[in-house]
């Protein structure tokens, strides 16, 4: 088997999702799900004949409800989010440097807070699972759920554009159906980071003035429960 890597897009909320597989053992990662999509997540491992043993988070998302409870329900996966984002559903809470290892596969986690304090970015490979950190041409907003412009600036450009140029940039959403990018490109051409100081970087963020997201309401409450329904819950019980 060749090595397994898919990105998925939900409609919605323009999440993007990336699932990973080891080729030797079918050991399997899903990074950043949308509860609806369960199904489809199921589907495409029992058909590839994969085993999902990790189901991680880039960060407590605000705008979509994850899947990491019902996939932990169904296929026994373990979830994980950074020990930052306060989410104690997580079977495992990682910090910096951490490794997740699917068969002889390692994931990296390097924390990249400022779009919320607990967000992370996986490095695999040649790749960088950026999630709100760093977006193509744009990134996380700062005007809510604790996130502070400063610090974003700081992880950017001191933990993402000081990796190689040619590094692949995975976002967690892109709002203009844009799919992949590279640290080169975003140091050199991304409308909020490009050539902006600190200071500059800050009062843009502070300017933006973005309606919130629609679903934030209902999402942020179930993400910290990583997913869990209580009305399917409660009928469960
Ligand atoms: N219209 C979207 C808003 C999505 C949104 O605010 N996305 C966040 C990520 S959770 C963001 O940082 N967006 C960056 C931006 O819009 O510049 C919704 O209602 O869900
Ligand atoms: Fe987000």
């Amino acid at each position: 088997m060749n090595i397994v890597f898919r990105q998925l897009f939900d409609e919605h909320s323009a999440t993007l999702t990336y699932l990973l597989a080891d080729p030797v053992s079918g050991d399997a990662v899903l990074i950043d799900t949308v509860r609806e999509h369960t199904g489809r997540y199921l589907t495409e491992l029992q058909e590839m004949n994969l085993q999902l043993l990790w189901v991680l988070e880039t960060h407590v998302h605000a705008d979509h409800i994850t899947g990491a409870a019902g996939l932990r329900e169904v296929t026994g996966a373990r979830t994980v989010t950074s020990a930052a984002a306060g989410a104690s559903c997580a079977d495992v809470q990682v910090g910096d440097g951490d490794t997740i290892v699917f068969g002889s596969e390692v994931i990296r986690v390097i924390p990249t807070p400022g779009h919320t304090p607990g967000c992370v970015t996986y490095q695999w490979r040649d790749r960088l699972f950026t999630g709100d950190a760093l977006l193509i041409g744009a990134c996380g907003r700062t005007d809510f759920q604790g996130g502070d412009a400063g610090r974003l600036y700081d992880s950017v450009t001191s933990r993402l554009f000081t990796l190689h140029d040619e590094t692949l940039v995975y976002p967690g959403h892109d709002y203009n159906g844009r799919r992949v990018s590279c640290i080169g490109q975003e140091r050199a051409t991304n409308t909020r980071l490009a050539g902006r100081t600190r200071e500059e970087f800050i009062a843009l963020m502070n300017s933006l003035e973005l309606p919130p997201p629609r679903r934030i309401d209902e999402a942020l409450p179930a993400n910290m429960q990583c997913g869990r329904d209580p009305i399917t819950d409660i009928h469960a019980a």
